[in-house]
């Protein structure tokens, strides 16, 4: 229940009647004297508790939602707020031009059905003013101002792990107890200090962007300097030189802007609203970034230059921030994919400039699409045409000084009636840190986050129990439809307070397991983009002595509710919950499986594929081989020529890949996975070029004969007889037959070990090493992590139970030919690398064999692929998080063969 009492709005008797800080006090904006004959004054009487089950800070949309879910779920709540209104970010970014760039359709509250029809919006992306009003018309329909004190600053927040509560320090000097502290602080509040020097001398009027005067500015005649080229710049520029006589916009770094195309709201996204609007909520709550998109399936890379500027103008036409990036699959991982969007956004700026000079200077070269924030205009590349804009480059004239009158930059000095600092934020941490959160033993949040945020999901930190925050770091936040996020946060948290509040818990806190596994999450989904190799605000490279990691979490905004949700389901996973004299600690990590190998497991799961295992061996070699025409090719090598060598039962096919340099090159005898059912000489097509062109080695990727038609030894035998006439004629390929190695993947990892061991028991070849991907070692399958990943990793239990009932009798399993980790002996096998996958049923006979080699004396490199599965390293170009482990397994074989 509200903990309000109402009242017409009547300042005079407010005043007379309750002095703040006893109890009841009038609630509303500040009016001074009471405006006669106003009538819509938000305002009235309510109880002020100075302990209440929670403390929001922030009422912007995230406060404004919370508040309005706590009362409904019947917790008592203090929600203070720095401005004397709602709104947020949309109450302090009042600069000429500033609008949301996400469209209206998307960037609404979806929680209350009713506004869907008591608000409309006038424009496709809806205005600054238009916002705000949006947000003062919500408040006021749920009665939130009630809830709100506004012009308190929280100054400190401590816990008490006495008390099990927090204790809030307010700027009006109040100190307000609570069981459960909420920063609702927004991602870009905290303007970043501008870091040029002499700031302080100018002696007129300066301006920031996110700080704009209430009652605007009037630029009219004056002589404008706008430092900075972000969004809000971008914005706000065609505005001011509409008034300035002259306008000087200094840029360092060039951004990628596109036209807003502003006008009525997209019929198209309209009518899909209107047909279903539950449905589309819904695609928006699972999409990537917020917003119902179409997903694409098309490389950058696979279409002709034309095609590609063709499609991307049907984006662009589109006038929708995020059309432009989901052109193409492979933007955000891909920089030559991602390059062909920067050409295109570049040709558009030399197609409206009409000075060239200026136009290359408007050019972003040297940071990929989307790693800075790409921003919507109206007008503002077309603004540089004017004759008294002047675009000044700061790379070549860079600002030494802030003067008394102006500016001085190169070899210029240049007098300002007005400085405007369009310089950006402290994003995503500057508000939070900047109020003095102190946990458990005296830990300041600031010091635990001096190396950067560390989070559990983004929302809550080890050692600050039953603290929350709205879209903090490590959650999609800045890179999503705020609205989305916002209202997720919020359900999360309010469902987690009223679970809490059932179960007789008082206080909950992550796991230092949980926060780590996730903050490994949050490095392998930034680890396999783009975003790392750019000074962007998202890797906090805008502030000097920030910490350098990318804030934001790139999983996506769907799949990261699926985690919250799933950690929920899972019994509060990676939570500690005490209260009332019981405690539960359900320690875990929630992701653990690459992020680019889940999204395959999640696609390959809503295929409905049919399991291989159901099928009969020509079945399978079919959907493989289908399978396998889809994938790209993988690198350029210098040459590719296919053959036949005799093997023990006949001709055996292979594939040669010679490097492009100049040989004699080291040879690798290559074996295909498969199982021993399918695959071929060129089924690995991709892994071999990209061994070939990384360890500069010419592969010889050899056919083997396959079960059923040939069982177990026949795999085994053609292996090694591949193996001897390679050696043999090593020199005639064009190799070095005294650098010889074997390698393979998966069934072909067993033929590589066992073609290793005949060669050491049958007088040779001498091998310089081995090189076993994911081998299958041990036809026991007793291991546990047959059991552990039996299922729902591509490789699964049964599928290997079945390509050994095709390959080998039981009697025969033990064979050493078959299963390699059980001969009696393995000193004198050449040096080994051994890779093995956390979920691959195979991963414990890897790793055993490696054990056992080692144990024998072979010198032997270990890697145990975190969150990979058994067939994830071998995708090539498809799978970003693959690459590293190639490259260590191309740098073994270098090493072997050097
Ligand atoms: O800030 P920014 P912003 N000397 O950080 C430059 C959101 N937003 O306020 O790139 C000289 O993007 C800096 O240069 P560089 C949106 O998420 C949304 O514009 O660091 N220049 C850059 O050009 C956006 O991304 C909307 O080399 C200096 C600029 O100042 C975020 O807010 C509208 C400098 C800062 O750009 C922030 O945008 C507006 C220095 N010392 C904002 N320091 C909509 O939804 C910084 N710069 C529409």
């Amino acid at each position: 229940m509200p903990d309000g009492l109402h009242g017409e709005p009547d300042r005079q008797k407010c005043r007379g009647f309750a002095p703040k800080g006893v109890g009841v006090e009038w609630f509303g904006p500040d009016l001074g004297e009471c405006p006669p004959g106003k009538t819509d004054l938000t305002g009235g009487f309510r109880v002020s508790k100075s302990d209440v089950d929670v403390v929001v800070v922030g009422a912007g949309f995230a406060g404004m939602y919370l508040l309005h879910e706590l009362r409904a779920n019947g917790f008592s709540s203090r929600v203070l707020e720095a401005g004397d209104d709602v709104g947020g970010t949309w109450y302090w970014n009042r600069y000429p031009g500033a609008r949301c760039d996400i469209s209206t359709t998307d960037y609404s509250y979806t929680w209350d059905p009713e506004l869907h029809d008591q608000w409309t919006w006038s424009e496709k992306h809806a205005a600054q003013p238009e916002i705000l009003k949006y947000a003062q018309f919500v408040a006021k329909k749920h009665d939130l101002y009630s809830g709100i004190d506004f012009n308190v600053k929280v100054t400190g927040a401590v816990w008490n792990d006495s008390t099990k509560r927090w204790t809030i320090n307010a700027s009006t000097g109040e100190t307000i107890t609570a069981r459960h502290y909420v920063m609702a602080t927004g991602c870009l509040s905290v303007p970043k200090d501008p870091d040029i020097p002499g700031t302080d001398r100018y002696q007129g009027p300066v301006y920031v962007t996110g700080r704009w005067p209430h009652e605007g500015v009037d630029f009219t005649g004056k002589r404008v300097a706008v430092i900075g080229t972000g969004s809000s710049s971008i914005q706000s520029i065609p505005h001011i030189a509409a008034q300035a006589s002259e306008l000087v916009v200094f840029q360092r770094t060039p951004n990628y802007s596109m036209p807003a195309f502003n006008g009525p709201q997209p019929a198209d996204r309209v009518a899909r609203l209107k047909g279903d609007r539950k449905a589309y909520e819904a695609e928006a709550r699972l999409s990537s970034a917020g917003v119902p998109m179409e997903m694409p399936t098309v490389s950058a890379l696979g279409v002709s230059r034309d095609e590609a500027f063709a499609m991307l103008e049907k984006s662009w036409q589109k006038g929708e921030l995020l059309a432009i990036g989901a052109t193409f699959m492979d933007v955000g991982t891909n920089r030559e994919a991602n390059e062909v969007i920067c050409d295109f956004m570049r040709s558009k700026i030399k197609e409206v400039v009409k000075d060239p000079e200026t136009a290359e200077l408007l050019s972003p070269r040297g940071h990929a699409y989307g790693t800075k924030r790409p921003c919507m205009d109206t007008n503002y590349f077309q603004t540089f045409n004017l004759p008294h804009v002047r675009l000044v480059d700061l790379r070549k004239k860079p600002i030494t000084s802030i003067t008394e009158t102006g500016i001085e930059f190169g070899d210029e000095s240049k007098d300002f009636d007005a400085i405007v600092y369009a310089t950006g934020f402290d994003a995503m941490t500057g508000a939070i840190v900047n109020v003095d959160i102190t946990g458990k033993n005296g830990l300041t949040l600031k010091k635990k986050w001096e190396h950067g945020p560390l989070t559990y999901l983004g929302l809550t930190s080890v050692g600050f129990p039953n603290f929350y925050m709205i879209t903090g770091p490590g959650s999609p936040s800045v890179l999503s439809n705020m609205m989305v996020s916002i209202e997720q946060h919020v359900e999360w948290i309010r469902d987690t307070l009223v679970d809490l509040r059932e179960a007789g818990f008082d206080t909950i806190e992550a796991t230092p397991v949980a926060e780590e596994g996730w903050r490994v999450h949050c490095t392998d989904c930034a680890d396999i983009t783009l975003f790392q190799d750019t000074n962007s605000w998202y890797m906090g490279a805008n502030v000097p002595g920030k910490p350098r990691v990318l804030f934001p979490y790139i999983g996506g905004v769907g799949r990261y509710r699926q985690t919250c949700d799933e950690v929920r389901a899972r019994g509060y996973l990676g939570f500690e919950l005490s209260g009332s004299g019981k405690a539960q600690r359900n320690d875990g990590i929630v992701r653990q499986v690459q992020p680019d190998v889940d999204m395959v497991l999640e696609m390959m799961a809503q295929m409905g594929l049919p399991s291989m295992d159901s099928m009969s061996p020509a079945e399978a070699r079919a959907f493989s081989e289908a399978s396998s025409a889809m994938r790209p090719p993988g690198p350029e090598v210098g040459e590719m020529i296919d053959g036949t060598l005799p093997g023990a039962g006949g001709p055996l096919e292979y594939r040669l890949y010679r490097p492009a340099t100049k040989g004699p090159h080291p040879v690798v005898v290559y074996f295909h996975g498969g199982g021993w059912v399918f695959g071929s000489h060129v089924s690995d097509d991709p892994l071999c070029r990209d061994l070939c062109k990384n360890a500069d080695v010419l592969i010889v990727s050899v056919n083997y004969r396959h079960a059923p038609e040939d069982r177990f030894p026949a795999a085994a035998d053609d292996g090694y007889a591949a193996l001897q006439w390679v050696a043999a004629n090593a020199a005639s390929l064009g190799g070095d037959p005294s650098r010889i190695a074997v390698a393979g993947w998966s069934a072909g990892g067993n033929v590589a070990a066992v073609a290793a061991q005949l060669a050491r028991d049958n007088g040779g070849p001498s091998l310089k090493g081995q090189l076993l991907l994911t081998p299958v070692t041990d036809g026991s399958r007793q291991h546990g992590s047959h059991h552990e990943n039996a299922d729902g990793f591509i490789l699964t239990k049964s599928l290997m139970e079945w390509f050994w009932n095709h390959y080998a009798d039981e009697s025969d399993r033990s064979h050493p030919k078959a299963s390699p980790l059980l001969a009696s002996n393995l000193a004198g096998l050449p040096p080994a690398m051994v890779v093995t996958a956390q979920f691959d049923p195979l991963r414990d006979e890897g790793d055993a064999y490696a054990r056992a080699l080692m144990g024998a004396g072979v010198p032997v490199e270990h890697l145990q692929a975190r969150g990979h599965i058994h067939t994830s390293i071998t995708m090539v170009d498809a799978l970003p998080s693959g690459k590293p482990p190639r490259a260590q397994m191309a740098a073994a074989l270098r090493r072997f063969l050097a």
